[in-house]
């Protein structure tokens, strides 16, 4: 049987583990045949979308071309995860309605985490320069989150570990029969 292709879409906040899992994810994947592939800030927003911002309007754009591009691997038959903030509510909806015109399965994955954790956790020191406002519209603190409603799936990353994570994403996509 030939491998469908379908966009797995982690939402949440920033240091919330989304490309944490994203790259656990296509691990497991990869390290099974079967294709996958990462869409992040490392090869999005450096490339493709290097000319757009954090402004609510150039967020709008960002989704809008990932969604485009994710749905055209997912067409390829590829398991396309992408991992972005993606704080709209209508932006990752119209990435589903995107793929479910063109028979695609759409997979949202809200990584949730509280905001308090994920200030702590802060990597890159981000959150700290957003509270000092030295970084203006930053996601959680001066610029809006809105958490999925009713999301495929929900994982609360202080409470399972990355593997867990992972596997929980990879259990639902035998469950649908898209691995
Ligand atoms: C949120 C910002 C901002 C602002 C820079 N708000 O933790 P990171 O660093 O590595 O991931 C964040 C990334 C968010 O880019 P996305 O393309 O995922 O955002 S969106 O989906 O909203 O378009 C963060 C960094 O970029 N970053 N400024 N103001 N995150």
């Amino acid at each position: 049987r030939k491998q469908e292709g379908c966009t797995i879409w982690l939402t949440g906040l920033s240091a919330s583990g989304k490309s944490t899992i994203a790259c656990a994810l296509e691990q497991l994947l990869l390290q099974k045949d079967i294709a996958a592939y990462r869409l992040d800030g490392d090869n999005i927003r450096f490339g493709l979308n290097k000319d757009l911002g954090f402004s609510e309007k150039d967020r709008n754009e960002n989704i809008r071309r990932i969604s485009e591009v994710s749905k055209l691997f997912a067409d390829s038959c590829t398991i396309s995860i992408t991992s972005f903030i993606s704080p709209y509510r209508v932006d990752r909806e119209r990435a589903r309605e995107l793929h479910k015109e063109s028979g695609l399965k759409f997979i949202e994955v809200f990584v949730d985490v509280p905001l308090e954790v994920a200030e702590k956790r802060d990597p890159k020191g981000l959150y700290k320069k957003a509270r000092e406002g030295v970084i203006k519209e930053f996601t959680g603190i001066s610029a809006p989150y809105e958490a999925p409603q009713s999301p495929e799936i929900h994982l609360r990353t202080d409470l399972k570990s990355v593997e867990e994570c992972a596997a929980v994403i990879y259990e639902y996509l035998v469950r649908e029969k898209l691995v």
